[in-house]
Parts: structure tokens; C-alpha cells; sequence
């Protein structure tokens, strides 16, 4: 609802403040690192994406967009039990200047009925888009390298391969 409203409800100070850097267009107040993307085999159809992402304010990651993905949401991975379970989180608070970490096994980026393998050592457009405290959209357009581990910066997070992670998928 909010994604079809907004822009045209902006449209007349966008155009007043056409000079300014528009409201709706200033930048996440959010650094990511270490982003990437796991690799698929033949006929996987999700798979997940990783990062470490710092607010300098307080903010709400709200939507994950990709083209390469029917769906991609944010997912939290718990154990209940001995189980490992992983179910779907709307919205994602960032405390400011706290890094929130999306690792294999805990929260990470969903990427649900891919359109294509995800191939290693390509890269997938994904756009985050968080609210502010104040109620404003932000979003955050990334390139995420495709590979099979971790990126070296941060390795040793890993518990579980692609394998066990996906299959435990209801
Ligand atoms: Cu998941």
C-alpha cells in the first residue's frame, strides 16, 4: 500500500524541490557489509543472503526486493527443541549504531522461487528498503556476489551448508 502511495503523494514536493536532493531519494542511513549471496545447485529453487548491516538511526528493515526471486523476505532461524526452524519476520528493527548480522543460522535474506541458478562468481541486484524512525522509506540498492562460501571477512559463522539450511523449508 505504501510502495504505491508514497511517490505519488511526494510528487509535488519532488518537483518544488527539484534542485535539492529529493526527500524520498535521500540515502539509507545504513552501511552494509560482508553482503553476499549463496550459490545454487541444479533445481534449488531458494537460497539465502548474507550481511552484516550498521544503522547510524534507528530503522526498520520493512522489504527485500530482487528481481532473480519470486519472494524474498527476511527469515529468522531458531532452534525449538533440537529443531531448527526458520519462519518469516515482516519487519526487522536496526538499534542505532548496533551491527544486526544476517548469518547462516540466524536472521538471513530469503530468496524464494528463483527465476535462474544463482551461479558463482556473478552478482544479484537486491534492493532493501527500511522506515525511519520518522515514518520515511529508504531504500538501499546492493550487488551481491554469488558464491558457494562465506566471503573470508566473515567466515567461521557458518553452521550449516546450503543442504540442511534449505531443507528445512515447510
Ligand atoms: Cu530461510
Amino acid at each position: 500500500m505504501r510502495k504505491s502511495l508514497f511517490p505519488r503523494a511526494l510528487l509535488p514536493c519532488l518537483v518544488l524541490a527539484a534542485t535539492q536532493l529529493a526527500f524520498a531519494q535521500a540515502p539509507a542511513p545504513v552501511a552494509v557489509v560482508g553482503a553476499w549471496a549463496r550459490a545454487t545447485v541444479q533445481g534449488q529453487r531458494s537460497s539465502g543472503a548474507f550481511m552484516t548491516l550498521t544503522a547510524s538511526e534507528p530503522v526498520t528493515l520493512v522489504g527485500i526486493s530482487t528481481p532473480v526471486a519470486g519472494i524474498a523476505e527476511v527469515h529468522e532461524m531458531k532452534m525449538e527443541g533440537d529443531v531448527m526452524r526458520m519462519r518469516s519476520v515482516q519487519e526487522l528493527p536496526l538499534p542505532a549504531n548496533k551491527p544486526v548480522q544476517l548469518a547462516p543460522g540466524g536472521y538471513h535474506l530469503m530468496l524464494q522461487d528463483l527465476k535462474a541458478p544463482l551461479k558463482p562468481d556473478t552478482s544479484v541486484p537486491l534492493t532493501l528498503t527500511f522506515r525511519t524512525a520518522g515514518g520515511e522509506q529508504r531504500r538501499l540498492a546492493l550487488q551481491l556476489p554469488v558464491s558457494v562460501q562465506p566471503p573470508k571477512e566473515v567466515g567461521g559463522a557458518t553452521t550449516h551448508g546450503a543442504g540442511d539450511m534449505h531443507g528445512m523449508h515447510k
